[in-house]
């Protein structure tokens, strides 16, 4: 985790814009030395922010990096509590193993655990999640709700939504949600959630929620396999695209569907979720663990569970599947 005099500097000249700051300045801001002011700014230069120092003036920020480090996630950030404790390593195996083990020894709720690369992400059912370094958002959120763990799976829909409203506010595309966890251009999967649980039998301790995104890839990025099933808003939207912005957005998104959600329960995240999914009314077929169902997708139950009506009129409840929509 980031020291207070590192968070306090960056505000500061973040705060300041295009003036100096002098050293003695930063210094009482900070509340230390000036030798630990001019540690810290290289710090951030190690970090890729490009920092100008002139003799008698001080410092100012010319250019911060693409990057997801705490320092670029929080210049900016609007939330309450949601990314206000950020842990941010250069390459993980997993964001979601580092957030467990958080979760278990009381991380607060919002920590974000963020990294450039990851070597072993995962998806669901123990799936890879191929995270090639310095692309794309890898990230595990933990959030503690007062509520029962069989709540958990809406905390999928709530993220989607709020993965598909930060892409339409940073880009000109509009994704679509494959239920349960797919975000989708153009048929493409550009986003997965994995939601994970730490809870007793009637309390949920922590919800551990994994987003993958794919932001800067080129096609060359992505192995064979998913060339042609995988994409990302680079290559959607035809230009690079800065991840630690679409990092702030999510957040945001998040904490204001969680909000809503806390508050009214689950009637207007499914009208939203509703609004951006791709299977309402389509024939689909589904694979749960019990065996595959064929029929139309006739849309979620107030608990976002997706309902499926076969050629018989039976209307089948779907807790857990891959779905294949259009068959
Ligand atoms: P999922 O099980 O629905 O999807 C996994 C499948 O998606 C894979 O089997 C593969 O076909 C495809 N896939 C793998 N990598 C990618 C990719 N980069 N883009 C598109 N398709 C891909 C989805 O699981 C949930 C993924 C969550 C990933 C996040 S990243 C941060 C956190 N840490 C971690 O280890 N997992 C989560």
């Amino acid at each position: 985790m980031q020291s207070t005099i590192k968070k306090k500097l960056l505000h500061a000249l973040s705060e300041s814009d295009q003036d100096f700051l002098s050293g003695q300045a930063l210094a009482e801001i900070a509340g230390c030395s000036r030798t630990a002011i001019w540690k810290h700014i290289e710090e951030l230069r190690k970090e890729g922010f490009v920092l100008e120092a002139v003799r008698k003036k001080g410092y100012r920020i010319i250019e911060t990096p693409d990057s997801v480090t705490e320092s670029k996630i929080r210049l900016g950030l609007q939330t309450k509590t949601l990314g206000r404790v950020i842990h941010y390593e250069e390459s993980v195996q997993s964001t979601q193993r580092i957030a467990h083990v958080l979760a278990g020894d009381g991380a607060a709720e919002g920590t974000l655990v963020i990294s450039d690369e990851q070597t072993a992400g995962r998806g669901r059912l123990m799936r890879e999640w191929h995270s090639s370094k310095g692309t794309g958002i890898w990230m595990s959120l933990i959030l503690k709700p007062l509520l029962p763990p069989q709540k958990a799976p809406q905390f999928t829909l709530i993220t989607a939504v709020a993965v598909v409203q930060a892409i339409e506010e940073a880009t000109d595309l509009h994704p679509q949600i494959k239920w349960p966890n797919d975000i989708l251009i153009d048929g493409k999967k550009v986003t997965g959630i994995l939601t994970e649980l730490q809870a007793e039998s009637d309390k949920i301790n922590s919800i551990i929620i994994g987003i993958g995104m794919n932001v800067n890839h080129t096609k060359e990025h992505f192995p064979d396999e998913l060339q042609t099933i995988a994409t990302s808003l680079a290559i959607e939207q035809g230009d690079t695209l800065s991840r630690s912005e679409i990092v702030q957005k999510v957040l945001e998104r998040i904490e204001a569907l969680y909000s809503i959600y806390m508050k009214e329960g689950f009637t207007p995240i499914k009208l939203l979720w509703e609004s951006y999914a791709i299977s309402i009314g389509k024939k689909i077929r589904a694979r749960t663990i019990n065996g595959t169902i064929e029929g139309r997708a006739l849309g979620i139950t107030d608990e976002g569970v997706l309902k499926i009506e076969d050629t018989t009129g039976t209307v089948h409840q779907i807790y857990s599947a891959d779905i294949e929509v259009n068959i």
